[in-house]
């Protein structure tokens, strides 16, 4: 989500960095290319509107145009316009994530349209509260519609090693949901999810009996799921069910996907509602909280370092990683410690995602997706190095082609694949040295793109 949005903006902050002085006139010039790169992402016109005065104005007051630095100036202004539009002001503050401050069990209600990720969503809650929250959770589908809807919340609830109330046929939502209330108080449940029929479009039907089991079960939150990849008709349709049901925040499914982001930053301002969870995947655990200081920054193309460093720490052995990071800093980067590596990588999931994280890799996303960039690959480069020697790991200099021959029959690969690997190696610690004269500050300033091959000093900010 948000790459050409991203991308957009970046062109323009490019072109206004190149100015050094600014004139009144090249703001308003930024401005009006922001406005369009903003609308293109499909974000509301009253939005846009209003994000534009309110940078214009505040650049103005700032006097952005005599300053040191302008261009950084006007960067940092966007930046937190585009926090508050996403729901970043202080007004927000504690309405992120799920509420669970009431009494047990706590009801919570999920609804939205057909097909937006309801069910998937309520699986994915579910586990979360269980591992991260520890609460004792019972999942409930009232979807009398569909006829599996009830079987696929009770396989997601399998896997997701929480209970699921038993199916009772012939029973009406209402019926169920007050079954499923009893149940978790009986059995002193945390938290009761109840999972909603939807329907492929906005109607009365639909909205009566929501709004019938909610006044029912007076759920602590509301959870409306809309899937990011219908764009406006997602901020539509938050509009109709703040209106006629009334919900307590909004889960945004499918930023996975290649999604404008226009939605999430409409959602707000439209709807009154605050965003409070993403869903990025089809498993249960690619559910991510909603930052709006880290979305910014992501789409401004700086780069979502703290949520990278949080599924880094999540995934990688601390200690292996400081020795690892201590070596490279010393420039005894070996193949032993790259073969380590590609381990940890592997456990974080798919290298795209991954960098698709770092700062300043919109730029060069095309030039990875071209690099076809595999983790199967990841793979076969592990065993290449483990029918290695430790004389030739350590010193791969003396790596010739009857070796090279032998490495690639033990390893199950080709000479050509053996080649490959020790070209990457060696670029990997060309591009240490250029990391260790840059210092982790410069990294961050300069971003992946300062690593790439002749990157020289060009720094995007
Ligand atoms: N890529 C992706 N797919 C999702 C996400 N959330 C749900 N889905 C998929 O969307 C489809 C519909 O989801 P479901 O939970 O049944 O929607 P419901 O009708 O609202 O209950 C399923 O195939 C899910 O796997 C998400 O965040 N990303
Ligand atoms: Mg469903």
């Amino acid at each position: 989500m948000f790459e050409a949005l991203s991308s957009k903006l970046n062109g323009v902050f490019d072109r206004l960095r190149r100015r050094g002085a600014l004139s009144e006139a090249d703001v308003t010039e930024a401005l009006r290319e922001v406005r369009v790169a903003l609308l293109e992402a499909d974000v509301a016109l009253p939005v846009v509107r209003d994000l534009v005065n309110k940078v214009r104005e505040r650049a103005v007051g700032q006097e952005v145009i005599r300053s040191v630095s302008p261009a950084q100036q006007v960067i940092k202004i966007v930046n937190d316009a585009l926090v508050e539009a996403l729901g970043g002001g202080e007004a927000d503050d504690g309405k992120r994530g799920i509420d669970l401050n009431a009494p047990s069990p706590v009801p919570i209600l999920m609804v939205g349209l057909q097909g937006s990720g309801k069910t998937t969503t309520s699986g994915k809650i579910a586990l979360r509260l269980r591992t991260k929250d520890r609460k004792k959770v019972l999942l409930a589908s009232l979807d009398v519609h569909r006829p599996a809807a009830q079987l696929q919340l009770q396989t997601l609830a399998q896997q997701a090693e929480v209970t699921s109330l038993p199916i009772v046929a012939g029973q009406s939502p209402m019926q169920i949901a007050m079954r499923a209330m009893d149940v978790a108080r009986r059995e002193l449940y945390d938290v009761v999810v109840l999972d909603t029929a939807g329907r492929l479009a906005i109607d009365e039907a639909l909205m009566e009996e929501v709004a019938q089991v909610k006044l029912a079960t007076n759920p602590h939150e509301t959870l409306l799921v809309v899937d990011a990849m219908t764009g406006q008709d997602a901020v539509n349709t938050a509009k109709a069910f703040q209106d006629k049901v009334g919900v307590t925040g909004i889960v945004m499914t499918r930023i996975d996907g290649d999604a404008r982001g226009g939605a999430a930053l409409s959602m707000r301002a439209v709807t009154g509602a605050p965003i409070k969870l993403l869903g990025a995947g089809e498993k249960l655990d690619a559910l991510e909280d909603f930052h709006p200081d880290r979305i910014a920054s992501r789409i401004l193309g700086m780069g979502d370092i703290v949520s990278l460093v949080e599924k880094a720490a999540a995934n990688i052995d601390q200690a292996e990683a400081e020795k690892l990071a201590a070596r490279m800093q010393k420039g005894q980067f070996t193949l032993e410690d790259y073969a380590s590596q590609l381990k940890q990588i592997g456990k974080m999931g798919s290298l795209q995602g991954i960098l698709g994280m770092l700062p300043g890799v919109g730029k060069i996303k095309q030039q990875l997706n071209d690099a076809n960039l595999d983790t199967a690959i990841l793979g076969r480069q592990a065993a290449i190095i483990s029918s290695m020697t430790p004389r030739e790991r350590r010193t791969p200099e003396i790596l010739k082609a009857s070796r090279k021959k032998r490495i690639a029959a033990g390893s199950g690969t080709s000479v050509q694949e053996v080649n490959k690997l020790l070209k990457q190696f060696d670029d990997m610690s060309a591009m240490m040295k250029r990391m260790n004269k840059l210092g982790q500050k410069g990294l961050m300033r300069g971003g992946l793109a300062a690593l790439l091959p002749g990157a020289g000093n060009k720094r995007p900010f």
